[in-house]
């Protein structure tokens, strides 16, 4: 892409309604435009980051074997008034009504929904287990949305649903969930902590959120220190194996996480020796539930056993914020110049600034690197526009990409060109060859 052909309106002024870097940051790089209180239009840049963590987000769960699919929007009320939620949820819900005067709703979740596909095709056992996912905006009238796609009323959510024969199964579902939520903030370049949480509207006693820690954060947290040195890393985990998933799930909840709701101060202090105990505050990114057969049985989701006998499934829920996960990602990697995106969700691999546009050995050199880029299957993005250096520079630094590729006339002198890593400002000399090379390796 060349920004002169792009569209990446930035901010030269602070926006003032901005409270936390994340929110400042997404508005000042031109990612979002809010079109109401917590509800956002992605632009370009921001659009390419929310696609970017989708799709680790598609390929980690596959990966699970779980399948993917796209329920609506918006649902009908009756639904949710079989499984006794239409009152429950209250004003958080946003109601509608249709030509027809019935009730309709923007779905907030979707265990109704769900379950209800699940209940007209399936009817045996020998059909599970069977996870069920998709990535679709969700709406939550939230009283008081803030901190940008933090806290949105309109979001996008991953949410996946487990049906199993058996608590054990379910279990297993939920530790499988744990395994790739692991995987996928280590692949965002996030650590997420799994805390002992509340179950809140969508039902259960067992269940884990994931946390990034941040001062911006809104959750409060207590957890023994010794946690964050726990990578879960590259290591082959077998989906299918109970054992393994379950030695993960043991390896990062043993020791005590949890959130302010389930906060208990004794247990704290008696399994956490004192100068480990942290408090601190931490960004919710996900969450997992195993809530048994609170829906199935109420709406009737059973399959015939191997026994003869029907039995209602036994189900959990499991959310990713997907576009929380922008905000999240930049509270953890940003500096007083602007965003530092990791390599695994950065909307462009590289930019290219070309010092002198004009210079026919600049311009010729900057086309080089760009198709040598574009040759090796990696998109650059590149300053073409005929400004300062200091002004592309701050554009630069502003939206965050990884690797910064710097060409100017009197290098090019040299036969050389400079490469500048954004997170540790360190700059190198080398040939383009060189570079585009070492790019394709560092994204390989
Ligand atoms: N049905 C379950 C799991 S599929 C569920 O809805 N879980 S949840 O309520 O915990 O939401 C899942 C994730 O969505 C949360 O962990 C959080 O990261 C994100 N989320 C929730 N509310 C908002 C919001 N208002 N704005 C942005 N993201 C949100």
């Amino acid at each position: 892409m060349r920004l002169t052909r792009y569209f990446l309106p930035v901010l030269k002024e602070t926006p003032s309604e901005a409270q936390i870097a994340s929110h400042r940051l997404m508005l000042r790089a031109g990612m979002i435009k809010q079109s109401s209180a917590g509800i956002y239009s992605w632009l370009p840049l921001g659009y390419k980051v929310l696609r970017r963590i989708e799709q680790i987000v598609h390929e980690e769960q596959i990966r699970a074997g779980h399948i993917p699919m796209l329920m609506p929007t918006i649902q009908s009320a009756d639904l949710w008034r079989e499984s006794g939620r239409y009152d429950d949820y209250g004003q958080e819900m946003l109601r509608i009504k249709d030509r027809h005067d019935r009730d309709m709703l923007y779905g907030p979740t979707n265990e109704e929904l769900i379950t209800d596909i699940f209940r007209a095709h399936v009817n045996s056992y020998k059909d599970l287990p069977l996870t069920l996912y998709h990535i679709q905006w969700k709406f939550r009238d939230e009283v008081r949305p803030r901190f940008g796609v933090m806290r949105g009323r309109e979001f996008l959510m991953k949410d996946g649903y487990n049906f199993d024969l058996d608590k054990d199964a379910a279990l297993h579902a939920y530790n499988r969930h744990l395994v790739s939520y692991l995987r996928s903030y280590e692949r965002m370049g996030l650590q997420a902590i799994p805390m002992r949480a509340d179950g809140g509207p969508i039902g259960g006693d067992y269940t884990h959120e994931f946390l990034v820690l941040a001062e911006t954060g809104e959750s409060e947290v207590f957890y023994d220190s010794a946690i964050t040195d726990l990578k879960f890393g590259d290591r082959a985990v077998d989906y299918d194996s109970v054992p393994e998933c379950q030695a993960v799930l043991e390896e990062f909840t043993s020791r005590y996480a949890r959130t302010d709701e389930t906060h208990d101060e004794g247990v704290f202090n008696e399994q956490v020796p004192e100068e480990r105990r942290r408090t601190a505050r931490g960004i919710e990114v996900g969450q997992i539930f195993y809530f048994g057969t609170k829906y199935s049985e109420a709406m009737g989701a059973t399959v015939v056993g191997p026994d003869g006998q029907r039995t209602p499934v036994h189900m959990g829920s499991h959310g990713i914020g997907v576009s929380r996960l922008l905000g999240a990602i930049i509270e953890a990697s940003h500096d007083d110049k602007g965003i530092i995106w990791p390599e695994g969700v950065t909307p462009f691999h590289c930019g290219i600034v070309n010092l002198k546009q004009g210079d026919a050995a600049a311009d010729g050199a900057c086309e080089g690197l760009y198709k040598a880029l574009v040759a090796k299957g990696l998109e650059p993005l590149y300053d073409d526009r005929s400004e300062r250096a200091g002004a592309k520079f701050a554009t630069m630094d502003l939206i965050g990409l990884p690797w910064r590729i710097t060409v100017g006339p009197r290098g090019l002198e040299k036969g050389v060109i400079e490469l500048t890593s954004r997170r540790t400002g360190e700059s190198e000399e080398l040939s383009p060859q060189a570079a585009v090379d070492r790019i394709a390796h560092i994204y390989g």
